[in-house]
Formats: structure tokens, C-alpha cells, sequence
């Protein structure tokens, strides 16, 4: 049997069209679970929107749309975007729908059952572009840390006695050091919690665009809670008996934005807890887009539309330069030029150059067929294991998110393997000695078969043309050393990488 493996990105509130951001955390998602698939496990994937909550509420308003209408014209742009990122969920979730809220209202009774919840009322700062509670205390200058405004809320509201979980997370956190990640965050989150925790109001009044509280419908619940629940959902939850549900939960990774890490790490394991249910193994925060050094924003008009990058540069390369400009969990920069320069070096000019002079030359000067080779030398025998080695490396730097190294591994290998065919120089074997330029040849296409396995999940659209160029057409590391059949023939290579010319 496979081992199960869930990863989830975090549901993306519909209040506008989807911009870098979004693109960026499904994106990586997309990778880990298509190496993950590559790799023999039972991947579930779940991505979708969230779509409740004053917010969105406020943006339907704005937009003079009933919310619901508006919620699902917005949310569609979202679902449209995966096929156009080359992103495979496994499920698209959105917070609208029937099986969602049913699962957010038996989370909701599972902590009242644990009497985990009372009601009170709630008086103090709320943001609404956050959708979060701030105290006093964590205000600067009048607005949320988040810089983001906040409004004077008094309202009957029911609470969530976090603070009774706060001793629990510590000893949670302290037993489960890989919960949360990068290091640094876990530490942020510790201190945090080690503050002390105040119970959390987890129902509003003021509007009802919201899933109703159950035996109260006054109240609808907190968007964070019904949000956060999605997670369960997706894998059948409230059947906590159903095969989805017991092959999948708890979920091996929760990826997000360091923005809503404290939602995740602190929250949603509180509420877990209460609720009797196991938690996740694993929550990775990942870092901030700038535009060209300044903070992207509607207002001041710098939001970068995935869209048009793809549709200029194609979507393997949008996916490409997302994952390599930056390490993956620290801050990142997002510049066109750098985009272009990245593309023409690593894709165009270092990969593309060795698939395209090796196929090119094989289809030139061998009649298109790949001869089997029946001996190799060291220098053959040691390139194809520094593959079978850089496979060990991405699979152990997926296991720690750490994407920025499975670049770094496979693009090594590139370079080597253009410095081997400089090395070997099969155009001038060609006349010196034509059975060794057959070997080298075989070792090349060997080493761009293993190449473009391990670029699959990052690159999916041209690793299959790679791999089906050389009759390849199993895409798992099952067989990833098996060396490819004699007298395999090709059809007239084209560059996967065209190279982007210079702007004037
Ligand atoms: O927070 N750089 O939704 P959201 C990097 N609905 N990542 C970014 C980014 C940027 N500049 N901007 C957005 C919500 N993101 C809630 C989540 S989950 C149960 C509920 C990404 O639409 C990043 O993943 O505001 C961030 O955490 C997420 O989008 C926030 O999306």
C-alpha cells in the first residue's frame, strides 16, 4: 500500500481577482505533491477559497453583488488559475459549500461538547482586512501590527477559552519540534504563546454572511474557524470513519504565509485539542512578495498578475523563478528583469542549450537513433550516479520544504553534464573514434531522462516533452535508473527553453 500524504495551501479569500501571492504558495504546494506522487505516495492535495466572513461580506457590498453571486465569480478566477499555473489539485474547497459548513458546525458542537465555548461579548480591535481580534497592546500607531486598520467592535459573541490550551501548546510544540517551521518562526510563535493567551471571540452579530452557529443563528462563526476547518473537510470530515478521513488526517503539511502562521500554529492546533481530533504533523510559513522593493498593494497599484507572466513567459517558467529567486521561507523581491535574466541563464541557456545540442546533434549526425552502449567508463559511470544521488538530495529537501535545494541539486547536475559534453565532445569523436561518441551520446540522454524526472515537478510541461522525446513516458521515480531501451529513435528536437531576447 502507499503512504498517504496530505498537503494543503491556505483558501484564499474571495474579495479580489488572485495575484502573486496565491500563485506563489500553490505553486510550491504543486511541486511537493507532484514529487510526492512521482515518488509512490497517495498524495491528496487540497487548495480552494475562503469565502465567509466581513471581508468578503464588505467587498460584495461594494461591488453592489449579492454574496453569494459574488462569491462565485471570484472564486472561479481562482479554480481557473490552477490548470493555468499547471497546478493539480486533487480537490479545489470552497467555504460556501454544503459539506463545509456541516463539517464547520459539527467542529462548532464538538467544542461546545468539550465546554470549550461560552458565551459573552466581545468589546476591542478588529481588522477586517486581517479578520482578526487585536488587544491594545499589540496596536502601533492606531492600526493592527499588520499595518492594517482596525475598527471598535461591542457585540454579543461566543468565545473560544483559549486560554485554557496555552500550557498544552507549550508541551505540544516542545515535544513536536518539526511542527512548525522555519525555526525562526517557531520561535516567534512560542514566545508568543508564551505570553499568555486570551480566550478568542469565534462569533459575530453586526452581518451574516457567515456559517450559523449552530442552535443560535443569530450568530455566524468567525471566518478563521470556519476556514480553518476546510482542512478536515476536504478528507471527509464530520465522517471521521470514512476511508478518506482515516487514510489522510492529520495532515502531513499545512503550507502558508508567515502572515497567517499564528492561525495555524496556534488556533487551529487549540482547536484540534478541544475538539478531541488529531493535529497536523506539520506547518510551514513561508515568506513575502515585494514588487521591485516595495510591498505589493491595490493602492498603490503594483499587484503582479500570474496571469500575464504566464501568458508572456509560459508557466514552467513563472514556477521556476518563483522557486529559485528566493529561499524558500525568507522574503523575496519580484523583478521582470531578474525573471528574464533567470530564464535566459538557467532555463534557456543551461538546460535548454544541453537538451537541445545533444538531441539536436543525435538527430543531425545519428540518423535520430540512440545507440545502447555496452561499456562505460568512470567519468560515464560516475555522472549517472551523481544523478541517482541528486534524487536522494531533492527527496530529503522536499522533506524539509527547503524548494530553493532542489534547484540548487538539480541545476548542479546540469551544469556537470554541460561540462561533460564540453568535456567529451562527441562532434569531434565523430570521426576520431564513433563508437565512443555512441557511449557518450547514451550516458547524455540517460542523464537528461534522470534530468528531467527530477525537473518534472517544477517544470511539468517541458519535462514531458523531454521525456517523451526520449520515448519515456512513465513519469516516477520508480524508474528512475533504468537505462533507456537500444535504438530508441527521435523526431526533430525544438527548444523547450526559447531564450528571451533583449529588451531595446
Ligand atoms: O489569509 N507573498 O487568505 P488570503 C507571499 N483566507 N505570499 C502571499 C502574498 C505575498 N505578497 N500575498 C498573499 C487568507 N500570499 C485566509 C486563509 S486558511 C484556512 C485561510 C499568500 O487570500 C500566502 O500564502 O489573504 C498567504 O498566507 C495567503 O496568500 C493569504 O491569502
Amino acid at each position: 500500500m502507499k503512504t498517504p500524504y496530505y498537503i494543503t495551501t491556505p483558501i484564499y479569500y474571495v474579495n479580489d481577482k488572485p495575484h502573486i501571492g496565491h500563485a506563489y504558495t500553490t505553486i510550491a504546494a504543486d511541486v511537493i505533491a507532484r514529487f510526492k506522487r512521482m515518488d509512490g505516495y497517495d498524495v491528496m492535495f487540497l487548495t480552494g477559497t475562503d469565502e465567509h466572513g466581513q471581508k468578503v461580506n464588505k467587498s460584495a457590498e461594494n461591488a453592489g453583488i449579492d454574496p453569494q453571486v459574488f462569491v462565485d465569480r471570484v472564486s472561479k478566477n481562482f479554480k481557473d488559475l490552477m490548470p493555468i499555473l499547471n497546478v493539480t489539485p486533487d480537490r479545489f474547497i470552497r467555504t460556501t459549500e454544503a459539506d463545509h459548513k456541516k463539517a464547520a458546525q459539527d467542529m462548532w458542537n464538538r467544542l461546545v461538547a468539550s465546554g470549550d465555548i461560552y458565551l459573552g461579548s466581545y468589546s476591542g480591535w478588529y481588522s477586517v482586512r486581517d479578520e482578526a481580534f487585536y488587544a491594545e497592546s499589540e496596536l502601533i500607531d492606531g492600526k493592527a501590527p499588520t499595518g492594517a486598520p482596525v475598527e471598535w467592535l461591542e457585540e454579543p459573541s461566543y468565545f473560544f477559552r483559549l486560554s485554557k490550551w496555552q500550557e498544552p501548546l507549550l508541551t505540544f510544540y516542545e515535544q513536536n519540534p518539526d511542527f512548525i517551521a522555519p525555526v525562526s518562526r517557531r520561535n516567534e510563535v512560542v514566545k508568543f504563546v508564551e505570553g499568555g493567551l486570551m480566550d478568542l471571540s469565534i462569533s459575530r452579530t453586526s452581518f451574516n454572511w457567515g456559517v450559523k452557529v449552530p442552535g443560535d443563528e443569530k450568530h455566524v462563526m468567525y471566518v478563521w474557524l470556519d476556514a480553518l476547518t476546510n482542512y478536515l473537510t476536504g478528507v471527509g470530515f464530520p465522517d471521521t470513519a470514512v476511508a478518506s478521513y482515516k487514510t489522510f488526517w492529520p495532515a502531513d503539511l499545512h503550507l502558508v504565509g508567515k502572515d497567517i502562521l499564528r492561525f495555524h500554529a496556534v488556533y487551529w492546533p487549540a482547536f484540534l485539542m478541544a475538539s478531541g481530533l488529531d493535529l497536523p504533523k506539520r506547518v510551514f510559513a513561508h515568506g513575502w512578495w515585494t514588487n521591485e522593493g516595495q510591498k505589493i498593494s491595490k493602492s498603490l497599484g503594483n499587484v503582479i498578475d500570474p496571469i500575464e507572466l504566464i501568458d508572456q513567459y509560459g508557466a514552467d517558467a513563472f514556477r521556476y523563478v518563483l522557486l529559485r529567486e528566493v529561499s524558500f521561507g525568507n522574503d523575496g523581491d519580484f523583478s521582470i528583469l531578474g525573471m528574464r535574466n533567470r530564464i535566459n541563464a538557467d532555463l534557456a541557456n543551461a538546460y535548454g542549450n544541453l537538451v537541445q545540442r545533444v538531441l539536436s546533434f543525435i538527430y543531425k549526425q545519428c540518423d535520430g537513433i540512440i545507440y545502447a552502449a555496452d561499456q562505460l567508463e568512470p567519468q560515464d559511470k560516475l555522472i549517472l550516479s551523481n544523478l541517482e544521488d541528486a534524487l536522494k538530495d531533492v527527496r530529503e529537501a522536499i522533506e524539509h520544504q527547503a524548494l530553493h535545494k532542489v534547484c540548487d541539486a538539480i541545476w548542479q547536475c546540469i551544469y556537470d553534464a554541460n561540462a561533460y559534453v564540453d568535456a567529451e565532445k562527441p562532434w569531434s569523436l565523430r570521426k576520431e573514434n564513433p563508437e565512443r561518441m555512441k557511449e557518450v551520446l547514451y550516458v547524455l540522454c540517460n542523464v537528461i531522462k534522470r534530468l528531467a524526472l527530477l525537473t518534472f515537478p517544477i517544470l511539468p510541461s517541458a519535462s514531458k516533452t523531454i521525456l517523451l522525446q526520449l520515448g519515456v513516458t512513465k513519469f516516477v521515480y520508480e524508474n528512475f535508473t533504468e537505462m533507456m531501451p537500444e535504438k530508441h529513435s527521435i523526431e526533430e528536437p525544438y527548444p523547450v527553453f526559447p531564450r528571451i531576447a533583449e529588451e531595446v
